[in-house]
């Protein structure tokens, strides 16, 4: 056998995520397959949604529902039918014992009081890109629980701050569709296979580089940034990096995660808290980046760090990416 053929079959790179996640097990905290289980139901709805989504505009789900979420928000059907998917899927998969979505205003439980599990979630994050055929997303975090098991899931399962997640990723349906998720052992990347139906390891240990050419933010809110804000935007200016927004969080995070660069989405005049809710998108893409070995930050503060109040869809600033500029950016704000 040649080396290189040697080092293709040591790598597991092809293998399925089925596969993968049985291999991880031994490195979770607790082995006993049940997160396992999980990510295999968050996949599975996965799967179905990323149909959803490539027919959208043959079967009649693109569309405002006429209604709006409990962020004010309008009510895509998109969104409503992924939502749907995931929650059905974490209810039979057993493992979790609750579900907070960005669309529900309350704690979903899924009457698995046995499940050791809950999960935040943003069943399709970009709404507004939806009926454009442009790239969206699903974002998710999970806590082992701390209330009783055997008992309804409470608040404080979800409360318990971003360093306790025990696994977060992201699925985003673009050109290819990706799962992309951390259980604090690095992270892993899987390439959606249509014909096949299954997700194979494309990416096995993802690192973001520690500069990048690229800074994301909705410069129309520029007269609406805080001062720090514009500063660093200037300093991107002058070093001629690149502009790129697609206005999916999703499609930008992932974009910069292999490219290098900063996502920005400051406080604004109307939003000092910012646009973005801190348990189901600044978390866990804050774990994930961390793990990649880029960095996120609220301004001066460290997102994993940041103490959530007892507002399950409270809102954070956010600044994500690779490392050297968000510590630049971080030395802005403190100034
Ligand atoms: P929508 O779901 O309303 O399209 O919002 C998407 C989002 O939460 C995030 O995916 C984007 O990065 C961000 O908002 C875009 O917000 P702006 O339109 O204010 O730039």
């Amino acid at each position: 056998m040649t080396p290189t053929t040697e080092n293709a079959l040591a790598t597991p790179v092809g293998i399925t995520l089925e596969r993968y996640i049985k291999r991880k097990q031994s490195e979770f905290a607790y082995a006993t397959g049940e997160l396992s289980q999980l990510l295999r139901d968050l996949a599975l709805a996965g799967k179905i949604v990323n149909r959803e989504v490539n027919r959208a505009g043959l079967s009649r789900i693109t569309g405002a529902m006429g209604e709006k979420n409990v962020q004010g928000e309008h009510q895509q059907r998109l969104d409503v039918e992924a939502n749907i998917r995931f929650v059905r899927a974490l209810t039979n998969g057993g493992e979790a014992c609750a579900v907070l979505s960005e669309e529900d205003e309350h704690i979903i439980q899924t009457g698995n009081v046995f499940g050791k599990y809950v999960v935040a979630i943003d069943p399709l994050d970009g709404s507004s890109n939806i009926d454009v055929n442009v790239s969206i997303g699903t974002i998710f975090s999970i806590y082992r629980r701390v209330s009783r098991v055997g008992g309804p899931a409470r608040q404080e399962d979800f409360l318990q701050g971003g360093r306790a997640q025990v696994a977060a990723g992201y699925i985003l349906y673009g050109s290819s569709t990706m799962l992309v998720y951390t259980t604090g052992h690095g992270v892993a990347g899987f390439t959606y296979e249509n014909s096949l139906g299954e997700f194979f390891l494309s990416h096995p240990d993802i690192k973001i580089p520690r500069q990048g050419p690229v800074f994301s933010c909705n410069e129309g809110n520029w007269f609406d940034y805080p001062e720090f804000v514009r500063t660093f935007l200037m300093t991107c200016k002058e070093r001629r990096l690149t502009a790129r927004y697609v206005g999916s969080l999703v499609a930008d995070y992932h974009r910069n995660l292999f490219t290098g660069g900063i996502y920005l989405y400051p406080p604004t005049t109307d939003k000092p808290t910012g646009k973005l809710r801190l348990l189901y998108e600044g978390y866990p893409l804050a774990f994930i980046i961390e793990q990649a070995g880029g960095m996120a930050v609220t301004g001066a503060d460290v997102v994993l760090d940041v103490q959530p109040t007892t507002d399950l869809h409270q809102r954070a600033p956010l600044f994500v990416g690779s490392a050297e500029l968000v510590v630049e950016l971080q030395a802005v704000a403190a100034q």
